[in-house]
């Protein structure tokens, strides 16, 4: 039955929100949704899941030789993947629709650093366009020379009841400001729309292509294919060409995976650490949990009314402030990065499999991160 995880009082606001979307292609972000579908969470705060297994990302310094570094890339990397794509299930009970970041919203945290995962890796996140919604971010672990640069847009349509969401944008590792790997991002599919209660699926293919010519190809199925079960890959690991043989990697993503050999490769089914970020009264007016907080507090309480009250006094005074740029002949500066239209790094490794676009922009960090506080443990 249609809409059967949607409050009795907003399905048929669910519905025409469907049948809106299907004559809809660009922005969804923009669209009004019901009530019940809303996140508290802005967009700004999604590249966090980057590293929330910090000790998998510290350990990519620690590989001895290029495979083991390639390998540790692949290692983390399938491992952010529950965090990305099945969190909001598993706190909010379905996807929702993230808040949509204004121009210039920031987002701050670190990872402290344990014994487990050596040294502090700080985050910084910045909403670079508003329309399409662009957010750039930066991720480095200094004292591992680990440094992760990379933007996130999304191009999405309707297909056969589904919402097809093709990411735009890439990420780059670097290892010790020389190793390069170039990271692309999966297609998805927003599944369960019809009952009110959406989920993701990963479909097609994803690279990460080393400097030093190594080159992972991630496949994504749902249930029915490999394995016959939701979030399935099959990944392989192939070295450039008389160095040796690929390694192939076959699992669930959300839960593990093993090599062709029967080694067990991935496992996330041990807890995750959250990104440390300031108290909100310490925060700048920009921060995306102070910028949004009284959204939120409306969402997460049930008073929609007020939750829609406080988000139209921020678009007002984005407008607000377009118009005066407008009017001054003045546009606004981005804060952390700096708009390149075609990225070297995705041009040369993209090569390794023919990357298609076989150019993309980038955002190149100005090295002007705020100095962040560590907590103490
Ligand atoms: C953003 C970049 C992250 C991974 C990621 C996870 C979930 C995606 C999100 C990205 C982009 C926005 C997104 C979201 C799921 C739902 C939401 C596609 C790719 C859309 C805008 C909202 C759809 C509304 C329905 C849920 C009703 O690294």
């Amino acid at each position: 039955q249609v809409g059967e995880a949607v409050p009795a009082s907003q399905r048929g606001s669910w519905t025409s929100f469907l049948k809106s979307m299907t004559s809809f292609s660009g922005d969804l972000s923009s669209m009004t949704a019901p009530p019940f579908i809303l996140s508290p969470v802005s967009l700004t705060e999604f590249p966090a899941y980057w590293c929330e297994r910090p000790e998998l990302f510290a350990a990519i310094a620690d590989g001895k030789t290029e495979e083991d570094r390639a390998q540790a890339v692949l290692r983390w990397f399938i491992s952010t993947l529950k965090g990305q794509y099945t969190s909001r299930n598993e706190s909010m009970g379905s996807e929702k629709k993230p808040l949509n970041p204004v121009l210039g919203e920031l987002f701050y945290g670190v990872w402290p650093g344990s014994k487990a995962s050596p040294g502090v890796t700080t985050l910084l996140v910045e909403q670079v366009s508003h329309h399409p919604p662009i957010t750039a971010y930066r991720i480095e672990n200094k004292e591992k020379g680990l440094v992760l640069t990379g933007h996130s847009a999304q191009r999405t349509s309707f297909s056969a009841g589904s919402i097809v969401v093709r990411q735009v944008g890439h990420a780059v590792l670097t290892i010790g400001g020389s190793e390069e790997y170039l990271i692309t991002l999966p297609r998805l599919r927003i599944d369960g729309l019809w009952y009110g209660s959406p989920y993701i699926e990963l479909c097609e293919t994803s690279y990460i292509a080393a400097s030093t010519g190594y080159l992972s190809t991630i496949e994504y199925k749902g249930k029915g294919y490999f394995s016959g079960k939701s979030h399935s890959f099959k990944a392989t690991l192939a070295p450039p060409s008389g160095k040796g043989q690929p390694t192939a990697v076959e699992g669930l993503w959300h839960v593990s995976s093993k090599t062709s050999k029967g080694v067990p490769f991935h496992d996330v089914t041990t807890p995750k650490e959250e990104v440390t970020v300031a108290d909100i009264q310490e925060q700048e007016p920009f921060e995306s949990r102070r910028l949004w907080s009284a959204v939120a507090k409306g969402i997460r309480s049930g008073d929609f009314e007020t939750a829609s009250k406080e988000k139209t006094i921020i678009e007002n005074e984005q407008r607000q402030r377009r118009r005066d740029e407008a009017a001054a002949g003045t546009k606004w500066e981005l804060k952390h990065f700096k708009h390149i239209d075609s990225d070297p790094v995705y041009e040369r490794l993209g090569k390794l499999f023919k990357a298609n676009p076989p150019t993309e922009d980038f955002y190149e960090f100005l090295g002007n991160a705020p100095e962040i506080k560590v907590p103490a443990a």
